[in-house]
């Protein structure tokens, strides 16, 4: 399977890692919001040495509690980082739910928007069918994030999870976006529970019956800390688990902090002949035997 983006179509015959990009805010002055963008730009290209196949940007936190930030905000924030972690030679993407940071950043040459609102937005679904190529990943959110954690209550988390998903993709697919350039993420913490997320790592198959490849979001987060008791800086082993352990239930792509711990492991896990899908890249790119590790392939 491939997911298409803007300006690479990503092989998934193996996992991808996702490497994550906060843009730490700096209120104290120009000179701060220079240095914190400097330093978001030195963390994108430390991110790609270690072996990230796609890079994630995020202006605004969507952890749960999260204040809420403006679109100008936004990009003030993203902008001067993303023009530059475009020119790192790895597929893009920005973490953003509005559709006027969406539109900014696609016009600046970002190659995948991350929405966890799934495109929601008004105007957000034209916004991605407006271009002709760029990747999207829909996920799953119950709630908002400032509130999300009071609205996680399910029948049957998975079920539920699959429907939303299977919906958003039939409503994005049907407004003229290539389903080629979609990928779904059930939205780990999302409005979900310890539980809640234990059951779609445990059921994770489930959602590969919608037909397109899965992005997974385990890293350093609260279930983690709720399983081994760590605080969150202390989550390394259990992110490395959880990203193992998601790629092993089919996931294509996980997004995480330490990118470097995390290609090892993917390392060990494909030495082992553990990573043969039922789609082996070879069989779609026949001519392309002996390619790197970490490389994708440009359109
Ligand atoms: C996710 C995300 C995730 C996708 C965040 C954090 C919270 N995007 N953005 N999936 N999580 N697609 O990293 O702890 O799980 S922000």
């Amino acid at each position: 399977m491939f997911w298409q983006t803007t300006r690479f179509r990503i092989d998934l015959g193996q996992p991808r890692v996702m490497g994550i990009v906060n843009v730490t805010p700096d209120s104290f002055s120009d000179g701060g919001a220079h240095a914190s963008s400097a330093s978001a730009l030195a963390h994108c290209e430390r991110l790609v040495r270690e072996g990230a196949d796609i890079l994630d940007i995020g202006g605004e936190s969507s952890r749960p509690g999260a204040a809420r930030l403006s679109a100008s905000d936004e990009l003030a924030r993203l902008l001067p980082v993303l023009r530059g972690a475009v020119s790192l030679g790895v597929p893009v993407a920005v973490d953003t739910c509005k559709t006027e940071v969406m539109r900014a950043a696609l016009d600046l040459g970002a190659d995948i928007i991350n929405d966890i609102s799934a495109l929601l937005a008004p105007g957000a679904v034209e916004a991605i069918a407006a271009q002709p190529a760029c990747g999207v990943c829909l996920m799953h959110m119950r709630g908002e994030p400032p509130t999300m954690q009071e609205c996680a209550d399910y029948a049957d988390v998975v079920t539920e999870v699959c429907s939303f998903l299977a919906a958003r993709l039939a409503e994005v697919t049907g407004r003229g976006v290539a389903a080629e350039r979609i990928v779904l993420d059930p939205g780990i913490g999302f409005g979900k529970r310890v539980e809640h997320n234990l059951a779609l790592l445990a059921r994770q198959p489930e959602l590969l019956a919608l037909g397109r490849p899965l992005l997974l979001g385990w890293s350093r987060k609260s279930t983690l800390g709720a399983v081994t008791g760590r605080a969150v800086n202390e989550r390394l082993a259990a992110s490395l688990a959880a990203a193992l352990a998601a790629v092993q239930q089919g996931a294509s792509i996980v997004r995480v902090h330490d990118v470097a711990p995390t290609v090892d492991a993917l390392r060990v896990w494909r030495a082992a002949g553990l990573g043969a899908r039922a789609e082996p890249a070879a069989l779609h790119n026949p001519g392309a035997s002996g390619t790197a590790l970490n490389s994708c392939d440009r359109r």
